[in-house]
């Protein structure tokens, strides 16, 4: 990097308890205990607002969490952007290639490490499990996106959406991958009591924040807190996507 050549600015956008747009060039890198080899980002913690934390991770080959990530109450995600991870849980290891993801319920924890010659980046995810009366703890989900079935949204043949994790009512989050084909929209401005947090993957759009219209392309990452506006047109000439968090199947605490 070094000298800067023109003005300083950013395209980031924080506004603590209602919604973030962190675009990649703001991200600094953390020196978290237990992730060697690595280039880490927390890109959501409670300190903006969120309930949950998310980072996204660049192992080098070698790299890894050889501790183990989560267990104790705490449920752990992991999306594979590119690359190859090799996750162990107990005796069990699961390999993940590109778009590759593991769910690893709360009273376990998963150990990570990047078994390719080059980087794997991520996007990991932890939450406090919130348990229900008389419901049952989830289970680990391990799977590739391209064997998930792909479901129009809302009825639109330009619009899709994947459910990464079953719908039953032990699991309190899921984890989706909303595509939109250029000029492809939400139906509708959502106000909702659940958050996300949002990775673009791919093409560009404008995003409606808190009724803000923003630009928002492949790299960024969005936090939408509980309740925030959100909808957006998929613009440019390749689709939007982007794999993002939701809770659910919980009564809110009063
Ligand atoms: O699942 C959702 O709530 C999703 N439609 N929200 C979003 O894309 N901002
Ligand atoms: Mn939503």
């Amino acid at each position: 990097m070094g000298y800067r050549n023109d003005l300083l600015s950013s395209r980031a956008i924080i506004n603590h308890g209602s919604f973030a747009l962190i675009p990649p060039d703001g991200l600094v890198n953390n020196v978290i205990p237990h992730f060697e080899d690595a280039r880490i980002s927390v890109i959501a913690s409670p300190k903006l607002g969120a309930s949950f934390v998310e980072y996204l991770v660049d192992f080098n080959p070698g790299g890894g969490n050889r501790k183990g990530f989560g267990g104790d109450g705490i449920e752990t995600f992991v999306y594979v952007i590119s690359g190859k991870l090799q996750v162990k849980v107990d005796e069990d290891t699961y390999d993940l290639e590109e778009q590759g993801f593991l769910y690893c319920p709360p009273s376990k924890s998963m150990i990570m490490t990047n078994v390719c010659d080059e980087n794997t980046k991520l996007v990991l995810y932890k939450q406090r499990y919130i348990p229900a009366e008389g419901v049952g703890e989830p289970w680990l989900v391990c799977d590739n996106v391209k064997n998930l079935t792909v479901n129009l949204y809302e009825d639109m043949k330009d619009v899709t959406l994947v459910d990464f994790l079953p719908t039953s009512v032990e699991f309190d989050m899921n984890f989706h991958i909303l595509t939109f084909q250029p000029g492809g929209s939400h139906p509708y401005i959502e106000t909702h009591v659940q958050e996300h947090g949002a990775y673009l993957l791919s093409g560009e759009g404008m995003y409606n924040l808190d009724n803000d219209w923003i630009s928002v392309k492949k790299g960024d990452f969005i936090w939408m807190g509980p309740f925030v506006h959100q909808a957006t047109y998929s613009v440019g000439y390749e689709p939007l996507s982007y794999v993002y968090s939701k809770d659910c199947n919980r009564d809110p605490e009063i």
